[in-house]
């Protein structure tokens, strides 16, 4: 028989470094054997979201009109902001047809046995348009990604036209015998992970997380196109999930590999480190893991060892200040992280008001975050903190004392990416939402979209001329911050988490 030649369609397509998920599906598919090729849209030069782009001057005004658009009563208004968005948005979302015929061209050429998408979910006319080409072609594909765990999801994605099989789960171990069965014609609902729909219900199941996260190979990025990127960073992932996993918002712990906590062996990350290091020339890395520091073990090898694995190199990774204090990350632990290369933490702030912190099972004490802020700004690591906004039973005084919390510690923070509150399919608080309404009289005009795993809502104070006032006022502290020059070192960083 000849070698197999599998197709990996990368639709995460981030334009600043690889996608990881890709450069596992590869790397293990090549260590079985198989022939491999990627197709991510930037190779065409189609680039995925701009993140935090630089804020000019006006910014201020641009935010606080967009904020009033986006909450307006007036339907009229807030679809014009849509369309303007969707202007402004991802190129690779206008794209589709662009995509699909370059996509229609190389698999005319290559004739690949079989296909593999791994899509967000915005992406899914990219994805029916492709799976369409493959169906007249007669190639099986199948489609997973960060969010075909949820059950909700498959619902709405398991009928794609065409064949396209939909799958969940981290299943790269599984990957050579799931693309045999692809090849051979067979029955693949047998496969963990394939959802399929038989006699109209949704059967099938996203495959548990994967345990032996030692045993997947070093992640193969040789495809991507290094040249399109600003600068070589290479992404790492230490472990799955998160050691606090409880915040009621967050959909990072609910998609695929967010659910439930497992870690690496420090030695294999740093040996990862190295190799990456060697192979790609790269001295900037990102730690994609949800909170670095949820395995202080791991933490604590890489403050020691990451400049024996790549001198010279900088890195930046999201963590957890968590209430107790017992999170690695005291003033001495900081001065080692920044004398190992670490150029820039991100921590999820969320809220100024010790109350909305904790109505969101947060974890966290905001005066030992003040304390890390300190701590990490005089170590010279640049800070990053995210927020969420209309989290419900979140008052003008609470934003008022978002705004003021920000204020203190302009000096310690260096960006602050500050978002809307969205409900997402399958977290805690769109099932307490949903079984529990009256919980939150506050929250109104619920709208499920599980296909895009978002649950539209109202959230009435927003309508109050009190909390709209405080929100203006929080958007001027946010824009000053990240109106300041990023320190050097993080430069590289810019817009990247
Ligand atoms: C790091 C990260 C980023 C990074 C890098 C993204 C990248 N493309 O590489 C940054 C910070 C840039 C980023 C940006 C965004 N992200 Co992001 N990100 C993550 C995060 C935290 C980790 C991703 C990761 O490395 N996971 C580890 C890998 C190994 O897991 P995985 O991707 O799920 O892949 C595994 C399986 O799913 C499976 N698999 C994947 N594809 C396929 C395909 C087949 C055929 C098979 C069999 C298996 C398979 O195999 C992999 C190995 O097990 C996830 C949350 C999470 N829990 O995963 C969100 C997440 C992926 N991001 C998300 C979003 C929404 C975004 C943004 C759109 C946010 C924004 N508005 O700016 C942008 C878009 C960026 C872009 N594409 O241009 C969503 C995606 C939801 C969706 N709609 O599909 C997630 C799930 C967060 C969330 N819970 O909402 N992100
Ligand atoms: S600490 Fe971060 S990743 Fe962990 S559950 Fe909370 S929001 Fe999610």
């Amino acid at each position: 028989m000849s070698q197999q030649h599998v197709l990996i369609v990368d639709l995460n397509n981030f334009a600043r470094y690889p996608s990881l998920s890709v450069g596992y599906l590869a790397a293990v598919l090549r260590q079985a054997g198989r022939s491999v090729e990627v197709f991510a849209p930037l190779m065409i030069g189609i680039g995925g979201v701009v993140r935090e782009p630089p804020v000019s001057w006006y910014g201020l005004i641009a935010e606080r009109l967009n904020y009033r658009a986006a909450t307006s009563r007036s339907p009229w208004v807030r679809r014009l902001r849509e369309t303007l968005r969707d202007r402004r948005g991802p190129a690779l979302g206008r794209q589709a047809e662009e995509v699909t015929a370059e996509f229609r061209r190389r698999v005319t050429v290559q004739r690949p046995d079989a296909v593999l998408f791994s899509s967000y979910l915005m992406y899914r006319p990219h994805v029916e348009a492709m799976g369409a080409v493959c169906a007249e072609l007669n190639i099986p594909a199948i489609v997973g990604g960060p969010y075909f765990a949820a059950p909700e999801v498959a619902e709405e994605w398991v009928d794609l036209p065409g064949q396209l099989g939909v799958v969940g789960g981290e299943l790269e171990l599984e990957l050579p015998a799931l693309v045999d069965t692809m090849t051979n014609g067979r029955d693949m609902s047998k496969h963990p992970g394939m959802w399929y729909r038989r006699d109209g219900a949704l059967r099938g199941g996203s495959a548990p997380p994967l345990r032996r996260l030692d045993d997947v190979p070093t992640p193969d990025f040789d495809d991507f196109p290094w040249d399109t990127y600003p600068n070589r960073i290479v992404p790492v992932l230490t472990g799955r999930g998160c050691g606090w996993g409880r915040c009621s918002f967050c959909s990072d712990v609910t998609s695929t590999a967010g659910r439930t906590y497992r870690s690496r062996e420090a030695q294999g990350v740093l040996e990862e480190v190295r190799r990456q290091h060697e192979r790609y020339g790269a001295d900037l890395f990102v730690f994609t893991d949800l909170k670095l520091n949820s395995d202080l073990r791991v933490w604590r090898a890489i403050l020691d060892g990451m400049q024996d694995a790549a001198p010279g190199c900088r890195w930046i990774a999201a963590v957890h200040v968590n209430a107790r204090g017992d999170h690695g990350l005291s003033a001495e632990e900081l001065r080692r992280a920044a004398d190992s290369g670490c150029v820039r933490l991100t921590t999820g702030l969320e809220s100024g008001s010790q109350r909305v912190c904790d109505l969101m099972d947060k974890g966290t004490d905001l005066a030992v975050t003040e304390a890390f802020l300190a701590d990490a700004s005089n170590a010279g690591i640049s800070v990053r903190c995210t927020m969420i906004l209309g989290y419900p039973g979140e008052t003008a005084d609470d934003v008022l004392n978002s705004d003021a919390f920000l204020r203190r510690h302009h000096d310690h923070i260096e960006r602050v990416s500050l978002n809307r509150f969205q409900v997402m399919s399958g977290t805690p608080v769109e099932h307490h939402l949903r079984d529990a309404p009256h919980d939150f009289p506050q929250v109104t005009e619920l709208t499920v979209h599980h296909e895009i795993a978002q649950v539209g809502h109202r959230y009435k104070p927003v309508d109050t001329r009190p909390y709209r006032a405080a929100v203006m006022k929080l958007l001027g502290a946010v824009h000053a911050i990240n109106r300041k020059p990023l320190r050097e070192r993080a430069q590289d960083f810019e817009g990247v988490m």
